[in-house]
């Protein structure tokens, strides 16, 4: 899970598993370390879900900043190249369609071969006309599918589920 600070990217690792794994906040910058959770779904081979500190968190000055950029440079460096890394979902707050800390994520990861995924969260704070509006701005700015979520009335997770089932389908030998 990539985004910004904030956006609810250890709110849908929560979600998504039904159980309060990861801590999460009102106040941004709360993750701090990578969180790896190991999941287990029978008869499927375990695989890890991963928490990432989010970027653009201004609070903790450019300190911070400089920790997540080393830390996200350690955490995909070591990985692009493995095939147990499966793939990032990027996380953008549907509120916020066309961010550029967002696109500038998004571009870095396709110039590093890193196959991803835009998820578009909290999409129950959303008007009806908004929903329309920023979900279509949205796979437009990305070229591409958008899956909408919110952690907070479970829309979006069994597309979610699919998603992380097709990533994590075991390769050939
Ligand atoms: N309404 C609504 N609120 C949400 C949703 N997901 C997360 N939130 C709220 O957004 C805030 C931030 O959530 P977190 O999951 O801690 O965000 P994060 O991306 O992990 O933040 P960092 O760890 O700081 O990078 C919390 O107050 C959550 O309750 C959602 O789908 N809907
Ligand atoms: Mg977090």
């Amino acid at each position: 899970m990539v985004g910004r600070s904030n956006v609810g990217k250890s709110s849908l690792i929560n979600a998504l598993v039904r159980k309060t794994v990861a801590r999460t906040s009102a106040a941004p910058g709360k993750t701090r370390l990578a969180n790896f959770y190991r999941v287990v779904v029978e008869p499927r081979p375990p695989f890890y879900l991963v928490d990432l500190p989010g970027f653009g968190y201004a609070r903790g000055g450019d300190k911070a900043r400089e920790e997540f950029d080393a830390l996200a440079a350690d955490y995909f460096g070591a990985r692009v190249n493995d095939p147990r890394f499966r793939g990032v979902f990027v996380l953008v707050d549907s509120r916020h369609p066309g961010l550029d800390s967002d696109r500038r994520t998004w571009n870095w990861l396709d110039s590093h071969g890193v196959v991803r995924h835009v998820v578009a969260t909290k999409v129950d704070k959303l008007t009806r006309s908004e929903r329309q509006r920023h979900l279509g701005e949205l796979e437009r700015l990305y070229s591409g599918p958008v899956t909408p979520v919110s952690a907070e009335t479970g829309e979006g997770l069994d597309e979610l589920w699919k998603k992380i089932a097709s990533l994590t389908k075991p390769t050939a030998p």
